[in-house]
């Protein structure tokens, strides 16, 4: 049974469409903090993160906005979730956009340097403060912990880059060129949605699992709500069609949990205002129940 640290961070400065700034209200109430009493964990903490000050005139960044609030958002969670790895706990980190994953990502080189991330979305991620066209930072995580170009600017202290060659995607439906292009030239697995339909999401986890195994690695899982087809999962301000459907969601975290490889999570980009009688926010909490030991049958575990 795991010690869990569940860590809201409600931010929506990464993008431009408001309301997941609601998104960790919204997981504790559809029970997300009881889910994981009820299968036999404890909960040693449950709050907010308070936020750093930081300010940086987005102009010479533009068209990135908001860049002073994602420092400020990333310095604090790196350092709320390096805390809670470095006590021996899970941390769930809440979302709030995607931008967040910045600082979990570095909390965990900081705290378990060498763990794999796999990363759920049907985007990678993976602009920097360059290549974004939008300029929501949302888009731009992956390639800031890599220690790619607008890194300084986010930390505004060295950090000890992940390793893009250990980080595998799942879900991935939406590529910008430029950022096809750094995917590619810094070796991140990508696993589309045709690898899905050709391999299943059974042989993809298995996979990466195995993998993750070899390398004798934790793993840190990172939970876009856009990873799920828009019809099941509508509270969510970038829906691309064609996402992971109810089950193979729900194979993912199962498999996930049976490996117990994994150390973190983020559960984000959740929109309540987009929901439809908390229906996303329900099956988020069951996919995180999921991960951490819910079953429809006992079952053994089962090697993998
Ligand atoms: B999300 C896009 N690549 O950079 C960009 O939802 C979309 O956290 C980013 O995955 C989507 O703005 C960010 C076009
Ligand atoms: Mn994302
Ligand atoms: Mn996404
Ligand atoms: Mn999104």
């Amino acid at each position: 049974m795991a010690t869990v640290s569940v860590l809201g961070a409600p931010t929506q400065s990464g993008t431009y469409r408001r309301g997941c700034l609601m998104g960790p209200a919204a997981l504790r109430t559809a029970g997300i903090v009881e889910m994981l009493g009820e299968l036999g964990h404890q909960v040693a903490e449950d709050r907010d993160i308070i936020p750093d000050i930081v300010g940086i005139d987005d102009g010479p960044y533009a068209p990135a906005h908001h860049v002073g609030e994602m420092a400020g958002w990333t310095r604090a969670i790196r350092r709320a979730v390096a805390d809670a790895l470095g006590a021996g706990r899970v941390p769930i980190l809440m979302g709030g956009d995607h931008s967040i994953a910045a600082g979990s990502l570095a909390a965990l080189t900081d705290v378990a340097p060498g763990s794999h991330i796999l990363w759920l979305d049907a985007h990678p991620d993976f602009n920097t403060l360059t290549t974004t066209t939008t300029g929501n930072l949302h888009g731009t995580p992956v390639a800031l912990a890599a220690g790619l170009d607008g890194a300084d600017v986010i930390y505004g202290a060295p950090i000890t880059p992940i390793d893009p060659r250990r980080v595998t995607m799942i879900g991935i439906r939406s590529v910008d060129p430029d950022e096809r292009a750094l995917l590619r030239a810094h070796g991140v697995t990508v696993h589309d949605m045709r690898d899905v339909d050709e391999y299943g999401m059974g042989a993809l986890v298995r996979q990466t699992l195995k993998r993750v195994a070899a390398e004798g690695a934790r793993l840190h899982v990172s939970l876009d709500v856009d990873f799920l087809d828009p019809d099941i999962a509508p509270a969510v301000g970038t829906t691309v069609p064609g996402g992971a459907t109810v089950r193979e969601a729900h194979l993912v975290m199962e498999l996930l949990h049976e490996s117990g490889l994994v150390g973190s999570l983020d559960l984000v980009e959740l929109n309540p205002f987009l929901d439809e009688r908390g229906r996303t926010a329900h099956l988020m909490v069951d996919l995180a129940a999921s991960l951490f030991g819910r079953t429809i049958m006992d079952r053994p575990t089962q090697a993998w």
